[in-house]
């Protein structure tokens, strides 16, 4: 059993943790074959910042939320920038978006027409306008450019076009501002995705410089993937930037974080600690990225913040000298039953505890909905924005 007698060091950690939302899991969005709307859902870049704000506002966890351009494009985001701080949230991660014009077809910066690859680099250098303007750190950039036949394009010409490319976004970058760079297995292309893995990108950001790390999503794997290695693979070389989390079954399901398989959150977030990058000052960016199709919105983002700070909350419990020993001394059976202990340990009184000492409610989805905000959105807003997803 863990020895819960002094729990200082793990709820200073917990404190300290920050967790990113995307401004596109407030809007609806849907699958390939339905949209289903939902009352009271965001209009505006504002409303999606609003109903971010609140998510701070009820787990003290969720201080900033990232935009997606031109989904969030706006005519001043100084003005933007200020409102979300008057709101208690900054403007995190700008993500790109050369995945929806109909120039894309063939790809975005490997397309191989130069005028498509000139005007998606164009975007990722606007994008980097908007950092200027907005503060933000981050440029996230996921591509979708891949090919669905063998013979299609040639794939080693493709790796060329999106070396120059990041090159160009890259000599771009100003002050402390940095890529995070996605990869994905398929989808929207079936046959060979550009930067399919994350040594791809890792190659890619290897190229680049220091101020390029990868942003591993959890989604974008093939099924049974390791990520936790990925994660200390990563950490040990320095390039690791970011998460974006979410969960799946099957593929790229953008469920909520930590409720298809939590002991896989456990295990990344076990490796963060152990990597002793789980202090902001680390530089990593714990962010979700999912669709909530179904489910009631921002209480679903709530239970994600939520589900991220339990795995944390037991990765910190991980008696990790004991662990240390055992491993050193091959105890198989120890070792696992050392890590084991940690994950089967209840932590949600140790999170309802933290809540309470910072003057939350302990129940940051039971309070959200006594607050009337949900019955506020529904009665004000008409006619709500869509994520961009499933139109
Ligand atoms: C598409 O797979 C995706 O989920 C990527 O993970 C991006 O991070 C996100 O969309 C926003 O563009
Ligand atoms: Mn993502
Ligand atoms: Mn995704």
């Amino acid at each position: 059993m863990i020895d819960l007698s002094d729990l200082t060091a793990v709820k200073s950690a917990l404190r300290a943790q920050r967790i990113e939302t995307p401004s596109w899991a407030f809007a609806n969005s849907g699958t390939r074959f339905k949209v289903f709307p939902q009352a009271g859902v965001p209009r505006t870049p504002e409303e999606k910042i609003a109903d971010a704000a609140t998510v701070h506002r009820f787990t003290g966890a969720a201080p900033s939320v990232a935009l997606h351009i031109p989904w969030d494009r706006v005519a001043d985001f100084g003005a933007l920038t200020r409102y979300a701080r008057d709101l208690g949230v900054e403007v995190g991660a700008i993500n790109t978006n050369v995945f929806q014009d109909e120039d894309y077809k063939l790809g975005s910066v490997t397309n191989p027409d130069a005028g498509v690859r000139r005007k998606a680099t164009d975007h990722l250098l606007e994008a980097i306008s908007i950092m200027d303007a907005t503060g933000s750190r981050d440029l996230k950039l996921w591509f979708s450019d891949g090919l669905n036949y063998p013979g299609q394009d040639d794939l080693r010409d493709r790796q060329d076009r999106l070396a120059e490319a990041l090159r160009e976004a890259y000599a771009r970058l100003g002050g402390d501002q940095r890529i995070l760079l996605e990869y994905k297995l398929f989808e929207p292309a079936f046959y060979a995705t550009d930067i399919p893995d994350w040594g791809t990108a890792y190659a890619h950001c290897l190229e680049l410089g220091e101020r390029a790390t990868v942003c591993i999503d959890t989604g974008h794997h093939a099924p049974g993937t390791n990520i936790e290695f990925i994660v200390a693979f990563l950490l040990r070389a320095g390039k690791l930037g970011a998460f974006d989390f979410n969960s799946r079954f099957y593929a790229d399901d953008d469920l909520m974080a930590g409720a298809a398989d939590p002991f896989q959150l456990f295990r990344i977030m076990y490796e963060i600690v152990r990597g002793g990058a789980l202090d902001p000052a680390y530089g990593i960016k714990f962010m979700l990225d999912q669709c909530h199709n179904i489910e009631a919105k921002i209480p679903a983002i709530i239970r994600s913040v939520m589900n991220v700070q339990e795995a944390t909350a037991k990765a910190l419990l991980v008696d990790r000298d004991a662990l240390r020993a055992a491993q050193r001394e091959g105890r198989v059976l120890e070792s696992n039953a050392i890590l084991m202990d940690a994950y089967n340990t209840d932590v949600r009184p140790i999170l309802a505890d933290l809540r309470t000492e910072a003057g939350l409610d302990p129940d940051p989805i039971a309070a959200y909905r006594r607050s009337g905000y949900q019955e506020k959105i529904v009665a004000e807003r008409v006619g709500g924005d869509q994520a961009g997803w499933g139109a």
